[in-house]
């Protein structure tokens, strides 16, 4: 198959999801092509099957706001005929589905059948989903894929919710590639920790959504009690707020604010636990990286992690805001035989999600779209 896999290039998690599975059906021979605006982060180097095509804007006078879902859907068209592509993979609704929809429109007076595959992540619906001026435009976008996929059962609920929605959405989880787990070094550890100390770890995009001052006051609960330290991974806009929270609660010396890391895995491997008190969380790629490290989550009962976390198993689940409650339940999983416990939980439960369970769902996606009578 030739592929178009449209993401954001950048460390968020539907770009990551994107980018891993277009690197893993390039490994099985596939042709794959990323349409962005950027070299997608987890992309790497050159390898087999692989292709980049660059989305660039003109700046004209003209423009106060570049119209970059028009360049996107002209490149989409470019790259199809050029590339001879079977079909369109786009992550995120807006505005990779609604420019593929043009695309498809455009090739479709060529006589060009372009089936197209939606995938939506979270925030394109959970937050945009309440802007009544994107309504219309994702509704339509979603109802004119070929197909569509939600990344939990929560995300498909909420979309059927938020939009007039006439489409079958499927279910198709988020997922890990183990070997991207295998020979991590935790050798840095002792840089953020004494001997015997604990270290936690939260990594988002710190946007008002994570609630990272909720990070911030769970730990300083925790520290109150035991001796621990944070690593903050990511960086955004309540990043400030954040370091500043951190310093008048006297925890300053004990939070280590990283910054964006290209390998955020590496943080994961020399931690003990992982942090994640959302707000709203349609699946929580993070979390999952976080137990297929063996390091148990307390997060938040938040859309789609109570799919991906299993409360009292692989990890603690709270109401949000709740940062009493976190706080216990990150003392009672940095007790030695609970964490043992948890940790060999997480582990199991992350292979639930490897690539290799959720690969033959693309698959079948694809063939039941590129097989489909076109009905355009
Ligand atoms: O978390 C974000 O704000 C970034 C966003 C993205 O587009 O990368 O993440 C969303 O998609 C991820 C991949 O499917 C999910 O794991 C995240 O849970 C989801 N974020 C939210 O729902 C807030």
């Amino acid at each position: 198959m030739r592929i178009g896999m449209v993401c954001y290039p950048t460390f968020g998690g539907s770009g990551v999801v994107a980018t891993e599975l277009g690197k893993a059906l390039a490994a099985e021979g596939h042709e794959v092509h990323f349409i962005t605006y950027d070299q997608p982060v987890r992309l790497g180097s050159f390898r087999p099957n692989v292709f980049y095509h660059e989305v660039r804007i003109s700046q004209y006078p003209l423009f106060d706001y570049p119209p970059y879902e028009l360049v996107l859907a002209s490149k989409m068209v470019e790259v199809v005929r050029q590339q001879n592509l079977d079909l369109l993979h786009v992550h995120y609704a807006i505005p990779h589905a609604s420019s593929a929809y043009m695309a498809k429109r455009i090739l479709n007076d060529e006589g060009r059948h372009l089936p197209v595959v939606t995938t939506l992540h979270g925030t394109d619906i959970t937050l945009l989903g309440k802007d009544p001026g994107f309504e219309p435009v994702i509704s339509f976008a979603i109802n004119q894929s070929d197909a569509v996929t939600a990344v939990s059962t929560s995300l498909r609920s909420d979309t059927y919710k938020l939009f007039g929605i006439n489409k079958d959405i499927e279910v198709v989880p988020n997922f890990v590639c183990p070997q991207h787990f295998e020979g991590l070094s935790g050798q840095d550890r002792d840089q953020f920790t004494r001997p015997g100390e604990p270290l936690l770890c939260h990594i988002s995009n710190f946007r008002p959504v994570k609630r990272v001052a909720d990070v911030i006051q769970t730990f300083a609960l925790l520290a109150a009690r035991m001796p621990a330290n944070l690593l903050m991974v990511g960086d955004g806009p309540d990043r400030s707020q954040a370091e500043r929270l951190s310093r008048e609660l006297g925890i300053g010396d004990r939070v280590f604010f990283l910054g964006k890391l290209k390998n955020p895995l590496e943080a994961l491997a020399i931690s003990d636990l992982f942090l994640l008190p959302s707000e709203s969380e349609s699946f929580g790629l993070a979390a999952l990286e976080a137990l297929a490290c063996g390091i148990p989550v307390v997060a938040t009962e938040a859309g789609g992690l109570p799919e991906v976390i299993r409360h009292g198993v692989s990890g603690m689940l709270s109401p949000v805001g709740d940062v009493a409650m976190m706080a216990e339940h990150a003392e009672f999983l940095l007790q030695k035989e609970n964490h043992d416990r948890f940790k060999k939980k997480a582990l199991e439960r992350a292979s639930a999600f490897d690539i290799k369970r959720v690969l033959p769902e693309y698959h079948r996606i694809y063939n039941a779209v590129l097989s489909a009578t076109p009905v355009d």
